[in-house]
């Protein structure tokens, strides 16, 4: 299968947040692959990683790191693909990471979700291959079915709630 998403992470440390993130490609059945690479212990193979993306035929690249997360702004600068920026909480609660994968230079941009927000980066890849896949537009369309279905059923469990004499 050609993977359409390449998942990145700085250190297999980072995978337990990165699990999430592959867990709902699989849900939304997307072929990916999923690599280490850093940006510090590894620039020459990012560097081949990145310039290579776009011809191996991924669309999206989800590129998570820790500390000084310098990896999605590299990988960004390398390939014209667009770079979902996953901050790891690696050290000072995800701060550092957060702030340099975000505070990227004009022309460069890293599309970067919260920290440790592992489903969120794999939701916002699967909206961009939505836009030109519509069996993938129908699968996603369903998962946020399931997300409005699950709000209907908490107010449901909310107003079976009995236990106060104001709640009306
Ligand atoms: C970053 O350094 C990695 O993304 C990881 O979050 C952090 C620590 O890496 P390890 O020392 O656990 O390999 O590059």
């Amino acid at each position: 299968m050609q993977p359409l998403v390449s998942i990145i992470m700085g250190s297999t440390s980072d995978l337990p947040v990165l699990r999430k993130a592959a867990d709902f490609l699989e849900q939304m059945q997307i072929p990916f692959e999923m690599n280490a690479l850093s940006a510090h212990r590894t620039p020459l193979q990012v560097e081949d990683f990145a310039r290579n993306a776009a011809s191996r035929g991924i669309k999206v690249i989800i590129a998570a790191a820790g500390m000084a997360a310098a990896l999605p702004g590299v990988i960004a600068a390398l390939t014209p693909l667009p770079v979902i920026g996953l901050p790891i909480d690696s050290s000072l609660q995800g701060q550092d990471a957060l702030l340099s994968i975000v505070q990227m230079p004009p022309g460069i941009p890293v599309a970067t979700v919260g920290i440790n927000a592992g489903l969120n980066a794999a939701v916002l890849a699967v909206r961009i291959l939505a836009l030109s896949d519509p069996a993938i537009s129908a699968r996603y369309n369903d998962y946020i079915a399931s997300l409005s279905a699950k709000i209907v059923k908490a107010n449901d469990d909310l107003a079976a709630i009995k236990d106060y004499k104001y709640k009306v």
